[in-house]
C-alpha cells in the first residue's frame, strides 16, 4: 500500500486565440478537484500547461521529473486531442502513471475513450470532487476501483461503467485549493494590473439550447451557493491573492432572483473591491430592470449574453426560449448603466448565406452591444443539435471544434468562404463600432480602445483587426489614441 499518492493535474496545451486575448485564465476545475485530491491524502500538483503555453515535450520533461502517481487532464471537445497526447507522453516517460480524464467531452464520451485510447485508464464523469477523493482512496489501495461511482475504466482489455454519481448536494461544502495556483500568471489584459480569478457561485444549466452541452451535463438541474459564502470567498481571495476582477464561471448564475439579489446586497454593504465579470440570460436581465443599479454599486462591469441569433425561427431551431426583440432590449438595459455588454451570434446552419451573414451583422449593429462575436455553430458530438446537422459536419478532427473555425458546412458555402465571412462579421461589427464611439460614455470609449488593441496584438482576428484599425474611413483619434497606447499600425 502506497502511504502518499503524488497526483499531477494537467491542462492540456490548447489554444484557438479567443478567449485568451481578454487575458489568462485559471484553472478552477482542478482549484476544486486539487482541494479535494488534497482532503483524501493525496500530494498535489497542479501545472497550467496551456496558460504557460507549454509544448507537448516541455509537460512531457515536467512529467519525468515528477513522476506522479496519478496525472489527471481535462477535456472539452477541442482539448481532446492534446488531453489524449498528454497521457500518451506520459504512458511513455513514466510507464506506471494512472491517467485520468474528466470535463464535458470525456463525460458523454468515456466508453469510446476507453476503448480507443490505450494510454488513458479512467474517465471521471459529471461533477469530479467526490469522485477524485474517492479514486485516490482507490488508487492509494484501500479500495479497489470497482466501488468508485462516477468512472468509467478498463479491466480485462474492456470498458467497465460504474454506477453514475450524484450531485454534490452542497457546494459550499467544497474546498478549493487556491493556495496550488501559481496567481502570478492570472490577468485580465483590459486593467493591467488585474489579478484575475474564476470563481463559482452555483453550477447547473436548466434550459434547452441544443447547440450547448452544458444543460445536458448538469442534467438541466441547479444549484446556487449561499451568498453569504459567495461573498466571503470574494473577500477572501481580494484580501489573500489581491484578486480585482472574478468572472463567474456559473452558465445561469441569476436563474433565483431573491439568492441573487441577496448576493448583489451582499457585495454592496461588503464592499468586496472586486470587479465581477458574467454570464447570464436575455430574460433575467429585462426580470432585474429595476435591480439593474444594483449590479453596478456590487462591482458587476462585463455581462455576456448569449443572444445567439437575431432570427425568431433561428432561436427556434437552437431552442432558445427567448424573443428576438428581447435582446436587444436586454442591451440597451446594461448599456444605459454603463455596464460593457458583449453578445455572441451562432452563424453556419446549413442554410446560411453571404446575405443571411451581412444581415445578421447588421442587425447585430442594431442591437447595439459594446462587442458582438460571430461564432460557429459547433456540433458537439453529444449535443442534441448533431443528429441535426450530421449530414452537414465537414470537419472531425475535435481540435477545430472551437466555435471560431467552421466544421458545418452550409449548403450555399464553402468551409473556407464561411471561416472569412465569419472573420468579415466581426471585422465590420467593429468597424461601425469604432466608427461611433463618440456616442458611447468615455470610460467606456476608453475600455474599447484597450479591447481593440487586445484582438490586433492576441487575438485570431489580429489580421482583420489590424486592417480595420488601419482601414482609411477610421476616425484619425481612433488611430492616434492606439498610438498612444503604443500600437503602431504600419
Ligand atoms: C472558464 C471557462 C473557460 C476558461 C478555461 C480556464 C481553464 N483552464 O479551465 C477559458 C476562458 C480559458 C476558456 C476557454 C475556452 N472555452 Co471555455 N468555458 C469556461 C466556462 C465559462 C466555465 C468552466 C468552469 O470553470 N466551470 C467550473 C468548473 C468547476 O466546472 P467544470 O469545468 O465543469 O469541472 C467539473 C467537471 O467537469 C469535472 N472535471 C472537469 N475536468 C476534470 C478532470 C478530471 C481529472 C476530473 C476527475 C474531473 C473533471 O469536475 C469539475 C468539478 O466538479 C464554461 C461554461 C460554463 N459556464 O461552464 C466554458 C466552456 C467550458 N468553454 C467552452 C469553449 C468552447 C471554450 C473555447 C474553445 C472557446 C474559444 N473559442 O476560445 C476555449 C478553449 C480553450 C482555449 N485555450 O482556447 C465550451 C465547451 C463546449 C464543449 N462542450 O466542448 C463551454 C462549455 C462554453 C459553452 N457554453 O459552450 N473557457
Amino acid at each position: 500500500m502506497r502511504n502518499r499518492l503524488k497526483v499531477m493535474m494537467v491542462t492540456p496545451p490548447y489554444h484557438s486565440g479567443v478567449v485568451e486575448s481578454a487575458g489568462v485564465w485559471m484553472p478552477l476545475n482542478f482549484t476544486y478537484l486539487a482541494g479535494h485530491a488534497r482532503r483524501a491524502g493525496a500530494e498535489v500538483r497542479i501545472l497550467d500547461a496551456m496558460s504557460l503555453f507549454l509544448s507537448h515535450d516541455q509537460i512531457t520533461a515536467e512529467v519525468e521529473r515528477y513522476k506522479p502517481d496519478v496525472l489527471c487532464t481535462t477535456a472539452i471537445t477541442a482539448m481532446e486531442p492534446d488531453a489524449r497526447e498528454v497521457c500518451r507522453n506520459a504512458k511513455r516517460v513514466h510507464p506506471p502513471v494512472i491517467t485520468v480524464m474528466g470535463n464535458v467531452h470525456a463525460t458523454f464520451m468515456h466508453t469510446q475513450l476507453i476503448n480507443e485510447e490505450p494510454a488513458l485508464d479512467i474517465v471521471v464523469r459529471g461533477e469530479g470532487e467526490k469522485t477524485m477523493e474517492d479514486l485516490v482512496h482507490a488508487l492509494s489501495g484501500k479500495a479497489g476501483l470497482g466501488s468508485v461511482a462516477g468512472i468509467t475504466w478498463r479491466s480485462g482489455g474492456t470498458a467497465v461503467i460504474n454506477m453514475a454519481r450524484d450531485f454534490e448536494e452542497d457546494l459550499d461544502g467544497l474546498t478549493p485549493a487556491w493556495d496550488l495556483l501559481d496567481w502570478s500568471i492570472y490577468k485580465y489584459r483590459p486593467h493591467p494590473e488585474g489579478q484575475l480569478a474564476i470563481v463559482s457561485s452555483s453550477r447547473g444549466c436548466r434550459q434547452r439550447c441544443s447547440f450547448c452541452s452544458q444543460q445536458k451535463f448538469w442534467e438541466r438541474t441547479w444549484r446556487g451557493r449561499r451568498p453569504e459564502a459567495v461573498v466571503e470567498e470574494l473577500a477572501f481571495l481580494r484580501k489573500h491573492y489581491n484578486v480585482q476582477v472574478a468572472m463567474l464561471s456559473d452558465e445561469t448564475p441569476t436563474v433565483n432572483r431573491a439568492r441573487w439579489e441577496r448576493l448583489l446586497d451582499l457585495m454592496i454593504e461588503r464592499n468586496t473591491g472586486v470587479e465581477l465579470l458574467m454570464e447570464t440570460r436575455v430574460d433575467d436581465i429585462l426580470r432585474d430592470e429595476d435591480i439593474l443599479y444594483k449590479y453596478v454599486k456590487a462591482g458587476v462591469s462585463h455581462v455576456y449574453l448569449g443572444v445567439e441569433s437575431t432570427s425568431q425561427d433561428t432561436l427556434d431551431l437552437y431552442k432558445k426560449d427567448t424573443k428576438a426583440a428581447h435582446g436587444k432590449r436586454a442591451i440597451e438595459l446594461i448599456n444605459q448603466h454603463g455596464m460593457v455588454s458583449e453578445t455572441s451570434f451562432v452563424l453556419g446552419t446549413p442554410g446560411e448565406t453571404v446575405e443571411s451573414i451581412r444581415r445578421t451583422v447588421e442587425l447585430a449593429q442594431w442591437y447595439g452591444p459594446d462587442m458582438a462575436f460571430f461564432l460557429a455553430i459547433t456540433p458537439w458530438p453529444y449535443a442534441d443539435l448533431y443528429e441535426e446537422l450530421k449530414s452537414h459536419i465537414a470537419v472531425t478532427d475535435y481540435r477545430h471544434y472551437n466555435l471560431v473555425e467552421p466544421v458545418v458546412q452550409p449548403d450555399k458555402m464553402s468551409l473556407a468562404e464561411m471561416q472569412r465571412e465569419l472573420h468579415r462579421a466581426t471585422g465590420h461589427f467593429f468597424m461601425h463600432k469604432f466608427m461611433h464611439l463618440e456616442q458611447l460614455p468615455p470610460a467606456k470609449q476608453d475600455f474599447m480602445i484597450r479591447v481593440l488593441k487586445l484582438l490586433i496584438e492576441h487575438s485570431y482576428l489580429g489580421k482583420e483587426m489590424r486592417e480595420m484599425a488601419g482601414h482609411a474611413a477610421m476616425p484619425p483619434q481612433i488611430r492616434e489614441l492606439l498610438g498612444k497606447l503604443g500600437l503602431s499600425l504600419g
